[in-house]
């Protein structure tokens, strides 16, 4: 609570104790980069921003501004349940595949929902010799696939990584994990 009342007054410039017009247009930016430059998601934002503007008056008090933070949660858990349900249907992944991979991932990040390129590299050791090359081309390819900013891997993108790696057979793994064509086992 205590952060999201310091997020408040810091968009308040003029402590007049609500956000107004001119000061709404940075916590836009700060709390919606995507859709802040994206006119295609313009309809949205205005809709969000009209549904957290209970009384209608253009201005968010600190009420609304705790229901927009809300919503905003809630966005964010979707636009991830979107991104996973995405790659699982590009991966094309089954669910036994996508089960198994959960449980390895959230066996390496003791639960947490990033994984670490440290983590990754000790989790693949005993399928692939961790050499400097084979360690080069894995940290090339996490950082095509990781969100530039934390450097971390999310479930989907760790299923990206490893349908990519299967896929190219890296240092022999299908081989190591007995893993053919026909046959359709994750791990
Ligand atoms: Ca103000
Ligand atoms: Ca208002």
């Amino acid at each position: 609570m205590d952060q999201l009342r310091r997020q408040f007054i810091s968009y308040d410039w003029d402590s007049s104790g609500d956000v107004s017009k001119k000061e709404l247009v940075q916590l836009i930016v700060d709390v919606f980069p995507d859709m802040a430059h994206d006119p295609e998601k313009r309809p949205l934002l205005l809709q969000i921003m009209k549904d957290a503007d209970a009384d209608n008056n253009g201005r968010l008090d600190f009420s609304e501004f705790l229901q927009l933070m809300r919503t905003v949660e809630d966005l964010g858990d979707l636009t991830q349940l979107q991104k996973e349900r995405q790659v699982i249907d590009q991966t094309q992944f089954t669910s036994n595949e996508v089960s198994e991979f959960r449980s390895i991932f959230l066996e390496v990040t003791k639960g947490e929902a990033r994984m670490s390129l440290q983590d990754f590299k000790e989790m693949m050791s005993p399928i692939c010799p961790m050499g400097d090359r084979n360690s080069h081309a894995i940290s090339a390819m996490w950082f095509e696939i990781c969100d530039s900013t934390s450097k971390m891997f999310d479930f989907p993108d760790f299923l990206l990584m490893m349908r990519r790696l299967l896929d190219i057979n890296f240092a022999n793994m299908n081989q190591r994990l007995h893993r053919g064509p026909q046959h359709r086992k994750a791990w």
